[in-house]
């Protein structure tokens, strides 16, 4: 916490070894501890309510969209008839809320932070909308990676929504965990995960599509400009088994979201999205 005269409050967010991005707190609504982390919530002019893990700013009221539109549309429209959808953290509902746009007969989010899901629809209830009151959603308050071990449910479409890999989160970047992923996905699955700040978290990002490699027929990254993630810059990637994620017609995708409101993924961006920059190299 850095502080420009007596009565000002900033919080951080380290992002490499050497830089931070800082924010002013108009408000603290929040700073509590639950069994995991620690969560505040504050109000800044610019992000409006921002949710705060740890040290790291998880979203705000800004620019949720952009990061929970490209995690969700982009595996979404990949599939070619989603159904059932998994979510594995994102207790904010911001994922949730995007992936309900969609027809589908139903999603489960599986968060091991209560407290996440609960603050964030008390003080911030602009990111999950209704979403957790939806029918067709089921929130279970349990372990991601024990539940995709043990599930006998299926799945069309799965989402990892992580916060960075840190402590046990780490286990949701493995292979096995893919490999046990692309088993409750079956034949047409499509995963996607966020997979890090592709300057700061190179290592993250190979790894990540290294592990992913053996289990899904076409692996993929893409990125997206999060403007409160540090860097901004941010990657994801998607494993695929039925069809290649980068390569879906337009006019594919504009049926597919015809009544889906979006205000940063758009048809038009699918193909651009892929288009990642030459850097890093491939693992
Ligand atoms: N997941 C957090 C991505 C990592 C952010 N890292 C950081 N700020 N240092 C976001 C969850 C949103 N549903």
């Amino acid at each position: 916490m850095t502080s420009r005269d007596s009565q000002e409050q900033w919080i951080t967010d380290p992002g490499g070894a050497g830089f931070a991005h800082t924010y002013l707190v108009d408000e603290l609504l929040y700073d509590g501890r639950s069994p995991f982390q620690r969560i505040r919530v504050i109000r800044n002019r610019d992000f409006g309510r921002m949710l705060i893990l740890d040290e790291a700013v998880q979203t705000t009221e800004r620019d949720d969209f952009i990061y929970h539109e490209l995690l969700c549309h982009v595996p979404l429209c990949t599939h070619l008839g989603p159904e059932r959808v998994l979510i594995i953290g994102g207790g904010d509902g911001g994922l949730l809320r995007e992936a309900l746009r969609h027809p589908v007969a139903h999603a489960t989010i599986v968060e091991i932070d209560r407290d996440v899901v609960d603050v964030t629809k008390r003080l911030i209830p602009s990111i999950p909308g209704a979403a957790f009151e939806d029918p067709r959603a089921r929130l279970l308050i349990d372990d991601g990676i024990k539940f995709v071990h043990e599930t006998k449910d299926r799945f069309d479409v799965a989402l990892v929504d992580s916060t960075d890999p840190v402590g046990p989160a780490i286990g949701l970047f493995s292979s096995e965990f893919y490999g046990q992923m692309a088993r409750v996905l079956g034949p047409g699955g499509v995963l996607a995960v966020q997979s890090g700040s592709p300057i700061y978290q190179q290592d993250l990002l190979s790894m990540v599509t290294r592990n992913m490699t053996p289990h899904f027929r076409w692996v993929r990254r893409y990125v997206g400009t999060v403007p409160t993630y540090p860097g901004v810059l941010w990657s994801f990637t998607v494993g695929s088994q039925a069809r290649d994620p980068a390569a879906i017609d337009e006019a594919d995708l504009t049926r597919r979201l015809a009544s889906i409101p979006t205000q940063y993924y758009s048809p038009a961006s699918h193909r651009f999205l892929f288009a990642f920059p030459p850097f890093p190299a491939a693992p």
